[in-house]
């Protein structure tokens, strides 16, 4: 079972729209296994956007996601980064089909709305990041042999 971070960003969080967009990942049928509310460190920021830091937007990257508190969330499924990806949408919200998060509520690449891990590997990577072992929840979703074969 593939794990990934989800991250309401500040923006979010800021224009109430984090439970819209968590609705929609719990409507997706992924399980939440992870949640909490919280202010990014700029030391968390650096680490979390480590690959990004020989890009030119690198600062206003990190004083984006620092500029506010989140949401940061676990969420579980089968092919879960995909899932959430598609649900998520194209970075770049003026790209975005309609339907997603950020083709439905967003206008700028910098101003995103919500971050998703990208591979399997990097799941691990930022949940081990965003969360303690004891903050992870194992419980039985009653409805899931609807939504799992
Ligand atoms: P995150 O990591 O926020 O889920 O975004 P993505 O995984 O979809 O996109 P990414 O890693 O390529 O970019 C990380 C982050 O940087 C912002 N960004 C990106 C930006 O402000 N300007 C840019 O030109 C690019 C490529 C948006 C997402």
């Amino acid at each position: 079972m593939e794990r990934t971070l989800i991250l309401v960003k500040p923006d979010g969080v800021q224009r109430g729209l984090a439970g819209e967009i968590i609705g929609r990942f719990e409507r997706r049928g992924l399980k939440l296994v992870g949640m909490k509310f919280m202010q990014i460190s700029q030391a968390l920021a650096e680490q979390h956007y480590g690959v990004h830091k020989e890009r030119p937007f690198y600062n206003d990257l990190v004083a984006y996601i620092t500029s506010g508190p989140v949401v940061a969330m676990v969420w579980e499924g089968k092919d879960a980064i995909n899932a959430a990806r598609a649900t998520m949408g194209a970075t770049n919200p003026a790209a975005a089909a309609p339907g997603t998060i950020r083709g439905d509520l967003g206008m700028e690449i910098g101003r995103n709305l919500v971050h998703g891990s990208d591979s399997p590997q990097n799941g691990v990577k930022e949940v081990n990041l965003f969360f303690n072992a004891d903050e992870i929840v194992d419980w039985n979703r009653g409805g899931d042999k609807w939504i799992k074969e």
